[in-house]
């Protein structure tokens, strides 16, 4: 019983200092030749927010979707977009324009 008790605590401990989230910020620009840095990585349980800025008219991803997370948001020239993707498991998480056609991913491992 003791061990029990201790190993709750324990669990509990470990969450409570796991609210003391990783958070990175990523810039992402959308560029003439798609989305650079198109491979992005991180660590697993990182809570990545990516800052995304489309700088050209030269190109079909006006708009942001990420399908696991779902998300799609629009990318208005030279301005920044805000995209919360929250806490990141480990596996891969892909990006594309609204057409799914261009790309990129996300790595956590
Ligand atoms: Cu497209």
């Amino acid at each position: 019983m003791k061990q029990f008790l201790l190993a709750t605590f324990l669990t509990f401990g470990l969450q409570f200092a796991g609210a003391k989230e990783d958070l990175q910020n990523i810039s992402l620009k959308v560029t003439d030749k798609g989305f650079e840095p198109s491979e992005i990585k991180v660590k697993p349980g990182t809570h990545v927010v990516l800052k995304v800025t489309r700088i050209t008219d030269d190109t079909c991803a006006t708009q942001i979707q990420i399908k696991e997370k779902k998300i799609k948001m629009k990318l208005d020239k030279d301005i920044e977009a805000t995209v919360d993707l929250g806490i990141i498991k480990k596996g891969d998480i892909r990006f594309a324009c609204g057409m799914d056609m261009i790309s990129g991913h996300i790595v956590a491992e």
